[in-house]
Order: C-alpha cells, then structure tokens, then sequence
C-alpha cells in the first residue's frame, strides 16, 4: 500500500441536489421501500418472525434467505431515514425491528428457518443453507438503525447474535472451522468493528477470509459429517463459493456473482483494516480478469442462469445474460472499496458504468418494478416484477439508492477525492478544517461541471477529479485560469494542490459526444455489432420507437448521430437519432435463397438509455445493434 488509505464520504454529508439522482432517491423513497414493504408482508417474510410456522400449518413456510430480504429492506429505509425523516416510514422500521426482536432465541441467534423449521440442522450446511449470510444483513441492518435512530436495541440484541458466531466459529477445539456459502458476513462483521470498535468482529472476518478455500475443504468435512458424498471434481466444483483455494491464491474470478462481489468487497475491507498488500494483489488479478475478458458493457456480470455468475473468458450473450441486479451492485461495493485503497481512475469509470447502467436498470423509473436479469437484448417478453420468489435484488436496490452519495466522494487527512459528477453539496472535515465543496452540472446529460469551495479560512489540501475514461476532451478552469490538466494528471485524477480559499472556483468541461463501442471479437455475438455511448451512458433501441423489428435494423459506420433533450420522454433523457436501414422483410414473394442480398429503406432509428427500457410499452430490445459497412 503506497498511500495513505482514503475514505468514502458517508452519504449523510452530501446532499444530492440533481435531477438524476435526486428523483430516483425520491422514487425509491415514496414508492420503491413501499412497494418491497407490502411484498415482505404479502409473502410471509415479516410473519415469519412470529415463530408460528408449524408442518402441516397453511403459513408460508419460512424460506433459508427469508431474513435477508427483511434486512435489506430495514437497512435502505434507515438510510432513507437518514436523510430523510419520515415518521410513517420510521413506524414500520420500528415494527419490523419489533418482530425481528420477538423472535431472537436465548442463545442470541435469530432465524426463523432454524427456529421453526429445521432446528436440527442449524450450522450444519454452511455451504448452502444461508444461515451465516442472513446474519451479515441483519448485522448491516442493525448498524443502519443505530445510525438512523440512535437507539441501541436493535443493535445490542444483533450484537448477541453476532457474539454466538464469534463464539461458534474459529479455529478453537470446540469451535466450528467453517466459513459462509454465501459470503456478506465478513463484510457486515468488518463493518460492525467500524461502528462498534470491537476488534474481535473484525478478527472473526480475518478468520473467514482466511480459512476460505483452504484443506481439507470445510464443505466436504461438513458434507461427510451429514453423511453425504462431497461434490465431485473438487476442488473445481468450490469455484461456485469461490472456496476452490484460499482467497490470495484466486486469480480468475468464478462461480456465483453475487458471492464473489461480497467476498471481494470483504477483502478489500480486511485490506484496509489489515493494511496487508498481499490482500490487494488477488483483487487486483481479479479485476483484470473481470474487466477484461467477463463483464457486459453495462457493467452487468454473471453472464449465466446456470450458475448465477461466471463462466468462460467472452462467454456474453446479450438475451440470456444474467447479469443479476444484485451483482452489478455487489460489483460497485467492491469497486468503491478499491477505489479507497488504490486510486484508479479506470475503477472509477466502472464503477460508474455499473451505476447508471447495469445497477439502474434493475428498477422502474417510479421505483416499484424490478428487474432480477438485465440482459441486453430481449425479444419482448422480458419485464420488470413486483416482486420474485427469490427477492434478493429489489430489497438490495432499496438500500443502495439512497447511500449514492458516499459514491461521489472519498477525503483523506488533507485530501478530497472527486470520483463522480453529481450536482450535490457537500462537507469534508479534513485535518485543517471544514470545507463545504459545491458541485453543479446536468451530468449525464451535460459535460460541465462547476464546483464551488466554502470555508472559514483558506486551507492547504489537495484535491482529485477524475478525468473519466469515456472522455476524450477536457479542459478544467481554475478561478477563470485554463489548467493543463495533462501535467496534472495521476492515474486519471487531476490532482491540485494549493492553498484554497472560500469562493475558489473550478470549471470542468467534460465534452461528452456519441461514442461507437465495440467488443472484442472472441464475443461471438457482438461480432459485426456496434454499441452506442454517451458519456457514461450505454443506450439501447427499443421497439416502440421503431416501425420496423429490431432485428431488420443495420447502422452504417459512417451515419452521423443527433442528440435531442426529451423532457417528456421516461422522465427526461437525451435520444440519439441517426438515420439508419432496415432490411425488407415485407415482400413474402421473395425466394428462401437468392443471389441479391436482401433490399433495404432508409427508417429513422432512435436510441434511449439502457437503464430506462420496459418503462413504455412492452417490446423488443436491443444493445448491440449490427452495423452495416
Ligand atoms: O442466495 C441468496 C441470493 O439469492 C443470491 O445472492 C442471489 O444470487 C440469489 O440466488
Ligand atoms: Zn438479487
């Protein structure tokens, strides 16, 4: 680690002020955790905790990962609290801590499946059973509840719960040497030394971490002991729980995506907390791996159903991606933490990506329908849901939507870090002092961005913007004086240090036009296809804007693109429009084989953002538009 460790700016100091990010976070408020609210009650979730599920009883019976999705859910409306006081909200936040409390056991543990369902099996199938996994989010959830309400009891009964694992896991005699199927426990048990200062939470995820992967494999000891055969081909068959080998020796990442963004995400914590560089160089493999061979444009990952998560190096079909919400999300936690650690200007452009792409079009732009896959193309039978019967991605946006503000910014001692452009207000308490730095821009849609320093006294600190990747043209204005940002650049930061005053003013000219994108040619699929961005953008055709099918569309490579604001249009997006051809499809008389290739017309095309499709009439999709040379 050759600096300092940076940390995010929490999303209580900064206020969104946008009309991107703000609306959504208004949506997800007034709709979206009212929506997944009467879902967990609808389904049994929330009853569960009366403990009254018995064999035979007409009652839901309570599912292994039930308690996660209550916990997501409790955790985004504390942080929506946060921000946002809402005495109706904090009632059912109340009640729900209410019944998660009733049905804690004098052990401290607190899992209805365990409770009433399966007892007897209670830690004895860490590798599929969820137990460890439901206690990292209600860990996160109590934590969250602290910090909304100031009231310790949620936290202190989750505190007893957390205390039994210490106590259960470790490599003691009579402790279980075990680790989570699903990870998300190291990182809720980092996170709870962060809030609580107890440092043997933080020891219990080194302890995790560690023993991951190592032999003899955990889940085959466990598996015997339940008189059942471990699973052929291992190791290999362990790269699902990315339990294959111990942690430092992953270099590809593998298996279910979801699992591996919280394990990434927990190491990258350790790393901090630890300050062990030999942490940061499987992450750093990782990424490489991800990045270059394994992600979708949109930053969606996890390409298969089979596996919910990784396959071969290009393996990216466009209608059968995956892509599960609750991975591009997973994916931006752990690139947040990354960004702390080694300041990357590439890892923020993904990040970001993830965020306006394969993050947001999980929900509906009125924040109550919810997307489980994000593929990149559909033939129209593709839509947002209420809900699922595995509900783990809308109880996830919930809670990730209104902490976008600890994305935009990390500070050090004598450092503000500006990773992205969101027109927000916002206070770093830097060594020397306080300094408010006010951001406006029209970001996404416009490339200027003005920030605005205040403070009591001029103060020496250094401050980075990022040069975003997508960006081929930039000019930065420091108090009306051009900087060359070139001599100012560090790892794709624009790096300032100087003394500033109150009223210092930068202009950050970003030039943002469409952008023809490419895959690499081993992506079988996207081969003799274009993608379009803008700025950090990836945009999608949509039926209902065609008079022809998607699939008759060609693009010429020398097409020229328009760039229209459309208020009214999916809440205010810019389209591209280009003049494209579609083939013919309408002349049945024509032969099955013939030796002219088929006529096409001129037809209008009109490209949207991808994360506002299926917000109109249900329809084709399509990412990867073929292009005609
Ligand atoms: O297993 C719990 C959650 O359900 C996973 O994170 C998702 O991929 C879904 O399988
Ligand atoms: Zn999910």
């Amino acid at each position: 680690m050759d600096q300092p460790n940076l940390i995010p700016l929490p999303f209580t100091q900064v206020t969104i002020t946008d009309a991107f990010w703000a609306p959504r976070q208004v949506a997800n408020r007034d709709h979206g955790l009212w929506a997944v609210y009467d879902q967990l009650q609808a389904t049994g979730r929330i009853a569960a905790y009366n403990l009254d599920w018995q064999p035979g009883s007409k009652k839901p019976k309570p599912h292994v990962f039930w308690d996660s999705d209550v916990a997501k859910w409790l955790e985004g409306a504390c942080y929506s609290l946060l921000s946002h006081p809402d005495a109706a909200l904090q009632e059912k936040v109340e009640y729900v801590v209410d019944r998660i409390l009733s049905a804690q056991q004098p052990d401290g543990s607190i899992n209805p499946y365990f409770t009433v369902v399966a007892p007897q099996d209670r830690w004895t199938n860490l590798r599929d059973r969820h137990e460890l996994y439901c206690a990292g989010h209600l860990i996160e959830a109590a934590i969250a509840h602290h910090q909304a309400t100031g009231d310790p009891r949620f936290l202190n009964g989750i505190r007893r719960y957390a205390d039994l694992i210490d106590r259960k896991f470790g490599p003691g005699e009579d402790q279980i040497h075990g680790y989570p199927g699903h990870e998300e426990l190291e990182l809720a048990l980092v996170k709870l030394y962060r809030h609580t200062g107890e440092k043997r939470y933080l020891e219990k995820a080194v302890y995790f971490i560690e023993e991951r992967g190592r032999e003899p494999h955990y889940f085959d000891l466990e598996a015997q002991a339940r008189g059942e055969k471990p699973p052929d081909k291992c190791p290999d068959a362990y790269e699902y729980w990315q339990a294959h080998c111990p942690v430092r020796e992953q270099t590809e990442v593998v298996g279910h995506a979801v699992r591996a963004m919280y394990m990434y995400s927990a190491v990258a914590d350790v790393a901090a907390e630890t300050q062990d560089p030999s942490l940061m160089e499987p992450l750093r493999m990782l990424w490489d791996d991800l990045t270059s061979k394994k992600m979708y444009l949109t930053g969606g990952i996890g390409s298969s159903e089979g596996n919910e998560g990784f396959t071969d190096p290009y393996d990216l079909p466009n209608k059968t991606a995956y892509a599960e919400t609750c991975a591009a999300i997973g994916l931006i936690f752990w690139l947040q933490r990354m960004l702390q650690l080694d300041l990357r200007g590439e890892v923020a452009d993904v990040m970001e990506r993830a965020l306006y792409n394969g993050m947001l079009s999980g929900i509906s732009l009125r924040g109550d329908r919810f997307f489980y896959e994000n593929p990149l193309a559909s033939d129209g039978d593709h839509y947002r849901q209420p809900f699922f019967k595995c509900s783990c991605c809308p109880p996830n946006l919930n809670r990730l939507l209104p902490t976008i503000g600890s994305y935009i910014y990390s500070q050090g001692p004598q450092e503000i870090v500006t990773h992205l452009y969101i027109q927000s207000e916002a206070t770093f308490n830097l060594e020397k002092g306080e300094v408010t730095l006010v951001q406006e821009t029209d970001y996404p849609w416009d490339g200027v961005v003005c920030l605005r320093f205040e403070m009591n006294a001029p103060r020496q600190f250094t401050l980075k913007l990022r040069h975003p990747g997508w960006c081929q043209e930039a000019r930065l204005y420091l108090n009306g004086e051009e900087v060359p940002i070139q001599l100012h650049l560090d790892h794709s930061y624009i790096t300032l240090d100087r003394l500033w005053a109150s009223g210092d003013q930068l202009r950050l000219q970003l030039v943002i036009r469409v952008t023809r994108v490419y895959a690499h040619p081993r992506v079988q699929e996207n081969l003799g296809r274009v993608a379009l961005m803008r700025g950090p953008l990836v945009y999608c055709l949509e039926g209902v804007d065609h008079p022809v099918p998607l699939s008759a569309i060609r693009l010429p490579r020398d097409t020229g693109f328009d760039c229209h604001f459309e208020p009214d249009l999916l809440d205010g997006v810019i389209t591209i429009q280009a003049t494209a051809k579609a083939v013919d499809f309408t002349d049945e008389d024509q032969p099955l084989y013939q030796r002219t290739p088929p006529r096409t017309q001129p037809v209008k095309m009109k490209a949207i953002p991808y994360y506002a499709w299926d917000n109109r009439a249900p329809g084709e999709m399509m990412v990867w538009i073929p292009e005609d040379c």
